[in-house]
């Protein structure tokens, strides 16, 4: 018979103790590395309490197995209490990100079909290539200008504003121009109202918003700001698609983007549209992003497989005659890159699940309405489920005898990733077009770690050539 749930390995009866030596291990920004740390103190199961926040972590792929397999009809991960309480304060409504129970599934039912379908996915292929497409014209256009053939910088704004202008094509079927070299002012505004969003997130994951908002603290304070900077530009890229639509029914059958669509079909309240797409808009930014800057980065320190890509890119290309959605089915390694670079830097450190039944973990009971957390980040990094994981081996995913569980850069299940299907796709198509038109290097030598700001992103910026081929 297995173990009780108070036998649990872990520090978890001093919550705000912890919550100060979590703090002066440099806390928040490194929780990545504590949890390794932990896993090799306390091995794969422990519990632990950091202030209010409590859960059980697990770190094998056959446990993530027994928690996902068991997690029900409406699975619920941990409610970022300050993304509700902002909601709350201001009285907006939730989308899929924050619902739960019936009112989650019937709404994601409805957005599954919008936006992760593979019908629909189709349709998505043109609106993102013609991103990438100016992306590339840019690049090149800077490399001229530098008359040297090639240019260095720190990508991460320009990545940002191709993942916005991604994500705007798809969502409203119209471009926001910001591969431009000005911008419209109220574009950056949004996307560094989104990252200041996450910074202040992370603090009060263990401390209530409530008590934030009460002592008036600037982390509140700046959440609140950012949320409704974010809320604002949301709601008039809405308004402009509303009022389109109404001006003129026009029946064309070509496809318009995700809004007119949910618009159209008028099964979701207009509120709750809102919500979706609003969220939808500002999850699409940091997110695809630091993932492409990572994937680039691994590409640039492992020159090998940046020719091996480009070599099954290459190929694709002559063989698929211009047919980019053959072309996408034959990208095999491409598709490996991107697992690889979840793998070493994933943008969820865990993935959780509050436990709907008890269940038995390591051989200890955990009861119903726990919250356990999957270390993804510290799996990704174990040799006990990857051989050498500090090397970027992409092909190990096409090799391994077994990927069960081991791939949950985008979770599970239900209530996985809706951006799922559009951040694989964004991601490959912008991959093709720079491997088919650049070289990607970077300095020998230089280490760059990892920090968490709610998501994890690099700790330092990263530097990167991109040379005319
Ligand atoms: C949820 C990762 C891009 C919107 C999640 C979750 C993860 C994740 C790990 C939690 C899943 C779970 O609990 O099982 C990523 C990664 C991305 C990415 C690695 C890109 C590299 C996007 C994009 C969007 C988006 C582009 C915009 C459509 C969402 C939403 C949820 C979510 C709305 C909540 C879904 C729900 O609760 O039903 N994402 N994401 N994500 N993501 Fe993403
Ligand atoms: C952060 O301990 C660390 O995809 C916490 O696009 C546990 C936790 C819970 C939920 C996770 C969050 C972590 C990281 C960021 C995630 C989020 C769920 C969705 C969100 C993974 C791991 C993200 C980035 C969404 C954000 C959409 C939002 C901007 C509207």
């Amino acid at each position: 018979v297995a173990r009780p749930f108070s036998e649990l390995p872990g520090n978890w009866r001093t919550g705000w103790l912890n919550l100060f030596h979590f703090w002066q291990e440099g806390g928040f920004h490194n929780i990545h590395n504590i949890m390794i740390h932990k896993f090799q103190k306390f091995g794969p199961i422990y519990r632990e309490k950091l202030g209010v926040y409590q859960s059980v972590n697990i770190i094998n792929p056959e446990d993530a197995a027994t928690l996902f397999k068991s997690e029900g009809n409406y699975p619920e991960r941990l409610m970022v209490p300050p993304w509700t309480a902002y909601r709350d304060f201001r009285n907006k409504p939730y989308g899929v990100l924050l619902k739960k129970g019936e009112a989650w599934h019937s709404d994601r039912l409805i957005l599954n079909k919008e936006v992760l379908s593979l019908q629909v996915i189709d349709c998505f292929v043109p609106l993102l290539n013609e991103v990438s497409e100016d992306f590339v014209k840019r690049v090149q256009v800077q490399i001229k200008k530098s008359g040297r053939g090639r240019w260095t910088a720190d990508f991460t704004n320009e990545l940002f504003r191709f993942a916005l202008e991604s994500m705007c094509n798809i969502l409203y079927g119209a471009r926001l121009g910001l591969l431009q070299d000005l911008i419209d002012p109220e574009a950056q505004n949004f996307i560094d109202a989104v990252t200041l969003m996450f910074q202040t997130t992370s603090p009060m994951l263990y401390i209530p918003p409530s008590v934030l908002c009460r002592i008036n603290s600037k982390t509140w304070r700046d959440h609140v700001q950012s949320w409704d900077v974010i809320f604002r530009h949301a709601d008039k890229c809405i308004q402009n698609i509303y009022r389109e639509l109404r001006l003129d029914r026009k029946s064309t059958k070509e496809y318009t983007g995700i809004l007119s669509s949910l618009l159209v079909q008028d099964k979701l309240p207009i509120d709750d549209i809102k919500a979706n797409v609003t969220e939808m808009m500002a999850g699409g930014v940091d997110t695809t992003s630091m993932t492409l800057q990572w994937a680039m980065f691994e590409l640039a320190r492992t020159p090998v497989v940046q020719e091996q890509l480009r070599a099954e890119i290459f190929a694709a290309r002559q063989a698929a005659q211009g047919n980019m959605l053959k072309m996408l089915k034959a990208l095999r390694l491409l598709k490996a890159v991107i697992k690889e670079t979840l793998r070493l830097h994933p943008v969820a450190v865990t993935v959780q699940r509050y436990t709907t039944q008890e269940i038995i973990l390591q051989d200890y009971f955990i009861p119903a309405k726990t919250l356990v957390q999957v270390g993804v980040y510290a799996m990704g990094r174990d040799p006990k489920f990857f051989t050498k994981p500090e090397l970027f081996d992409p092909s190990r995913w096409l090799k391994m005898d077994s990927t069960y569980f081991r791939g949950l850069g985008f979770g599970f299940g239900l209530r996985q990733c809706l951006g799922r299907r559009i951040a694989e796709l964004e991601m490959q198509l912008f991959l093709i077009h720079m491997l088919e038109n650049f070289k990607i290097e970077t300095k020998r030598g230089v280490d760059i770690g990892t920090k968490c700001e709610l998501i994890l992103i690099p700790d330092k910026p990263i530097c990167l050539t991109l040379r005319a081929l």
